[in-house]
C-alpha cells in the first residue's frame, strides 16, 4: 500500500492502522496511531503503535521509537486529564517471557488504581465494548 509502505498485511495491528479492522481511535497522525486496548487491565488502557512493522523494541527504527513513545506521552497526558489516576505505567513487552502476544511495536498507556492488583503479566479478558468506548470519547477529547 502505497500510503503506507511499511506495513504487513498479516499484522493485526498493521491492519488496524490500514483501517482493515476497526478500533476505539485516540488520535493519529502520519506516523503512528493510538487506540483503545480491548483487553484493558484498567479502564483506560491504551495502546500506540508506530506506522511502521517491526516486532519489537530491538527490531524498530530509533526514529520510529522517538515518534511512538512521543505519541504515547501524549495519550499519557490525555488519560491523565480524563481520569486523574493516581498512576499510569507506560509499558512495551519484548518477547513471550514477557507477555508479549501482538509482534508489532505498541507502548501501552496504562492508567492506575491503588490496589488494583494489576501483576506485570496479566491474561486477556474481552473488555466490554461499550465501557471502552465511552473512554475513548472522553480520552479523546483530551488529547491535544
Ligand atoms: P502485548 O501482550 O504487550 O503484546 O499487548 C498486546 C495488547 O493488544 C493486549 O493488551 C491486547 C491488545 N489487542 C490484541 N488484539 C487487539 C485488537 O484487535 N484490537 C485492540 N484494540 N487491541 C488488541
Amino acid at each position: 500500500m502505497a500510503k503506507h509502505p511499511h506495513l504487513d498485511p498479516d499484522c493485526i495491528f498493521c491492519r488496524i492502522v490500514r483501517g482493515e479492522i476497526p478500533c476505539f481511535k485516540l488520535h493519529e497522525d502520519s506516523d503512528t496511531l493510538a487506540f483503545m486496548d480491548i483487553n484493558p487491565v484498567q479502564p483506560g488502557h491504551a495502546l500506540v503503535v508506530p506506522k511502521f512493522h517491526s516486532k519489537d523494541l530491538i527490531a524498530t527504527p530509533a526514529e520510529w521509537v522517538g515518534k511512538s513513545f512521543t505519541a504515547a506521552r501524549r495519550i499519557a497526558e490525555a488519560v491523565e486529564k480524563t481520569l486523574k489516576p493516581v498512576g499510569i505505567n507506560i509499558l512495551q513487552a519484548n518477547g513471550p517471557g514477557a507477555a508479549q502476544s501482538v509482534f508489532h511495536l505498541h507502548v501501552h498507556v496504562i492508567p492506575r488504581a491503588m490496589d488494583d492488583g494489576l501483576t506485570m503479566n496479566w491474561q486477556l479478558k474481552p473488555g466490554d465494548m461499550d465501557a471502552i468506548g465511552k473512554l475513548a470519547e472522553r480520552i479523546r477529547a483530551n488529547v491535544k
